[in-house]
């Protein structure tokens, strides 16, 4: 095949020798830096999640830090999503939007305290972002991106994994709350949360130079319960109607279109950005909405770096954003960004290079 030009624009994840020496298979680029997408056994790091342990190098989601006298002010300027009640040690998921209304990230916003908060990103620079708002408003706040990389432990016996190396603490957490500690000197905040719907923890290692020693104590841990090497699972993350940006949206999606209209409260400041363009498209009624599709046949497709048409009586009507073979359905399956006159039970027409292929909308998660 070919191979990875080094450069210093590819920033490498305090992970990366780890997860070579687990013997890695692929990559894909995310904010700047490679991810880990497999390990040479699709169907077996599919079932390890469903059924066992699974651990991530996901460092490519990025702190965002907002810290200063002005660092909530700017946290909420930011985030469309009523942020007065949040405390220290609290998670939210939030759509970020531009002026327009359209989402630019869906980060994990985590609020370390009254000065301190991470947006925890997808992939498009919010660094520049924020800093960019903030400097427009004169507030009073240091953006930044500090050495802070995540590393998911995912699957029905993370628990376990967990509580063997944190402590009970960590069974008390709820969804997408954090707590800051140490293991073995290493400094990490400890988070559940992770791009999955099989339960699970994210690991924020504070200290790039200590990944591999981080990772191997994680899978040290995890002997017991026989956690193996994942990434974030395309089949899994479809199944589960987990949403990814800039896979599942484009330059016009809004909050309302992809199901993160009840993370956006429309009650923040005028201030806040892109609020008012979010009061009006949900006072007009969002034009498009993600559902899901089943597609006919039972081969095994491969999963596509572009959208497919999705016709409906020769016209189209929207766009198939992705498309995975899911092991439990023995189907194709993916999301439909469609019409919202199109509704789950339609029969509808996929256009793949050149190709019709019968599919049927339906609700989502699939599972
Ligand atoms: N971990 C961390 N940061 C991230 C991601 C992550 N930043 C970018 C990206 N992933 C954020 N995207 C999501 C999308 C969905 C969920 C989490 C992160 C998620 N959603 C649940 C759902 O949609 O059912 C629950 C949402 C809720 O209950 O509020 O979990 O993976 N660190």
């Amino acid at each position: 095949m070919f191979s990875i030009f080094p450069s210093a624009r590819l920033r490498p994840s305090p992970f990366y020798e780890a997860t070579v020496a687990e013997g890695v298979t692929s990559f894909t680029t995310y904010n700047h830096m490679l991810m880990p997408t497999g390990y040479g056994q699709p169907e077996e790091e599919y079932w390890r999640i469903i059924n066992g342990v699974s651990m991530w190098d996901v460092s490519v989601e990025r702190q965002v830090q907002l810290q200063g006298p002005d660092a909530g002010k700017l946290a909420q300027i930011l985030c469309p999503r009523d942020l007065t009640k949040c405390v220290p040690g609290q998670g939210k998921y939030v759509a970020v939007c531009n002026h327009a209304g359209t989402v630019i990230n869906d980060p994990i916003l985590l609020k370390l305290d009254e000065q301190r908060y991470w947006l925890s990103i997808a992939d498009s620079n919010i660094w520049f972002w924020a800093g960019a708002i903030a400097a427009e408003r004169g507030l009073d706040v240091v953006v930044s991106e500090p050495d802070v990389s995540p590393l998911a432990v995912q699957g029905p016996n993370s628990e376990d994994v967990m509580v063997s190396i944190f402590g009970d603490w960590v069974r008390n957490l709820k969804y997408f709350w954090f707590g800051e500690t140490e293991i073995d000197g290493i400094p990490v905040a400890v988070a559940r949360s992770g791009w999955s719907k099989q339960g699970g923890f994210e690991i924020y290692l504070m200290d790039g130079t200590k990944g591999t020693r981080l990772w191997n104590l994680v899978k040290e841990a995890g002997k017991p319960w026989d956690i193996g090497p994942g990434n974030p699972n395309p089949c899994e993350r479809v199944e589960s109607g987990l949403l990814s940006f800039g896979g599942d949206t484009d330059e016009h999606t809004n909050p309302f279109e992809i199901r993160m209209g009840r993370y956006v409260d429309l009650d923040v400041p005028d201030d806040v950005v892109g609020i008012k363009a979010l009061r009006k498209i949900k006072a007009d009624g969002p034009r498009r909405h993600q559902i899901g599709i089943v597609l006919e046949g039972d081969e095994p497709d491969q999963v596509a770096f572009n959208w497919f048409d999705i016709n409906a009586g020769g016209q189209k009507i929207g766009d198939m954003t992705n498309i995975v073979w899911s092991y439990q359905l023995k189907k194709n399956i993916g999301f439909a960004l469609v019409s919202v006159d199109a509704q789950p039970g339609d029969e509808v027409a996929v256009m793949k290079h050149g190709t019709e292929v019968a599919g049927r909308l339906c609700e989502l998660p699939f599972i």
